[in-house]
This record gives C-alpha cells, sequence and structure tokens, in this order.
C-alpha cells in the first residue's frame, strides 16, 4: 500500500514514519510513504499558502489553488481514482474498523491542515473521508496523519511480525488487553501471578480472560457494555441445569 501525505511539514511526516516497524515495511515493499509539500504548488510569488477568512474572525486559512495542485500532481501519477483523507477535528471520529477498512486502498492520500483549517471549495472536490484521531485539538493533521498510517498499516499482511499478530491485540473481541508480566517473577515486591507459573494453558486463557473481561468493565463501560451485548452468556455458569428461578411475583422472592 502507497501513502502520500500532503503537508506543509514534510519531514516531520518522514520521520515520523520511517522507523521501528514501519521503516522494516517500507524495506520489505509491503508500505510505502511520501510526504509532498503544499508550499511547493502554490502560485504565489512568495510561497505563501495561506490567507485572511473571508468574514473575519481570528486567524489564517490554507487556501485552495495550492492544495488543489498538489493534490492533482499526486494523484495524476496513480493508476486509479484515490481516496483522500483529510485530517480535522471535525471528522469521523477513527477506530480499529475504519482502519480495516482502509488497509483494502492500493493508494491513499491523507491532507494535512494547518492554521486555522482550509478553504472548503477544494475540500469539497477533493476529499472523500474526512478523520478525527479524538476529541481534542491539534496543532496540525500531521501527527494525526501518522496515527491513521500506523494503524492501517499494522493491518496489512506481513507487517507484524506473526508474534504480534494483528488479531491478539487490544479491541480484537472488543476487549481491552489483559496484563502481562515477564521475567523476574519478583519484582519491587511483586509477584507474577501465580497462575501464569502454572503450565496449564487452559487455566491461562480462562484468567486472562477474566482479566480482560474485568478491566474493561471497570475502564471502559462503554466496551464491555456492547461485549456483553455480544456475548450475554458470558460468565454464566456452562454446562449443570440451572434451578428453576421461582417466578418475579412468587410467595418466595417475598
Ligand atoms: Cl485529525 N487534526 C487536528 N488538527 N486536531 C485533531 C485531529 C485532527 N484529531 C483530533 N484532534
Amino acid at each position: 500500500m502507497r501513502f502520500h501525505v500532503m503537508t506543509l511539514f514534510p519531514d516531520m511526516v518522514m520521520q515520523g514514519l520511517r522507523t521501528s516497524i514501519l521503516l522494516r515495511a517500507e524495506e520489505k515493499g509491503l508500505v510505502s510513504f511520501e510526504a509532498v509539500n503544499i508550499r511547493e504548488y502554490t502560485d504565489n510569488k512568495h510561497g505563501k499558502v495561506d490567507d485572511y477568512t473571508y468574514g473575519g474572525g481570528a486567524g489564517m486559512l490554507m487556501q485552495a489553488q495550492p492544495v488543489y495542485d498538489c493534490w492533482d500532481s499526486i494523484q495524476r501519477r496513480l493508476p486509479g481514482k484515490a481516496r483522500v483523507v483529510y485530517l480535522t477535528p471535525q471528522g469521523k471520529v477513527f477506530s480499529q474498523q475504519m482502519a480495516r477498512d482502509l488497509a483494502e486502498e492500493e493508494d491513499l492520500i491523507l491532507l494535512c491542515g494547518h492554521y486555522e483549517g482550509i478553504d472548503e471549495r477544494v475540500l469539497e472536490e477533493i476529499v472523500t473521508d474526512e478523520i478525527s484521531i479524538g476529541d481534542y485539538v491539534l496543532t496540525g493533521g500531521e501527527l494525526a496523519a501518522m496515527v491513521v498510517i500506523d494503524a492501517v498499516s499494522r493491518m496489512i499482511p506481513g507487517v507484524l511480525g506473526n508474534h504480534d499478530s494483528s488479531d491478539t491485540e487490544s479491541h480484537m473481541h472488543g476487549l481491552l488487553e489483559y496484563p502481562q508480566y515477564s521475567r523476574p517473577e519478583e519484582w519491587h515486591g511483586k509477584k507474577v501471578p501465580p497462575i501464569l507459573l502454572s503450565g496449564d494453558h487452559a487455566k491461562v486463557d480462562a484468567w486472562r480472560m477474566e482479566q480482560a473481561v474485568e478491566r474493561t468493565r471497570i475502564r471502559r463501560p462503554d466496551l464491555y457494555a456492547a461485549f456483553m451485548e455480544a456475548n450475554p452468556d458470558y460468565g454464566k455458569p456452562k454446562g449443570r441445569k440451572k434451578r428453576p428461578r421461582p417466578a418475579k411475583d412468587s410467595p418466595e422472592t417475598g
């Protein structure tokens, strides 16, 4: 998959992406990254890409012309019409499902805004998806673009080693990850839960599942509710027949 980032800060984006797992993925030919400097496409002789907003108010806006010409120069060299993701706090909040969906694309163009945003007219013409990475405001779209690219890349087969496979991750069953421990067995007076040293894989799996569910219940009641909705029998004793429960209005229930 090829990622094309439209930005005023190409070095920031490339340095962020060409590190660790994503660097290895690019070296293996599984993904490629380019950052295209929007400023190189401005018609303004001073290299200006922003101007005041009509109607007044604080701040500057990125102008339509350089953004459009930058997009056009990228799109012209692609084999088909690529989706264009605009990173903005006004977008749909990014999720694992959106990462999975974007990972199906051959090319993806990401547009990073700055200042108070971008002239709406060019957004209407080129943008197919608007994404926010959460309910807070960043100074620009670059960090958000890197977040999206990271999450999308790790869904591509071969990017992760088989050890950190993308389906034992947090959020896979819609649950948070269980706690994990490495050597030594005791550190700062804290022992590793004995069940993890028992060698009983069935018990270890059951313990991890319980921990994941309990952690999710405490920390993310929204995810817990969705999990229980999808797994209504979770935690109910299985096997033996339950004693029939007296009806609600039975004298036995008081
Ligand atoms: Cl995508 N951009 C900016 N500037 N701020 C954000 C964001 C994006 N997502 C959350 N906050």
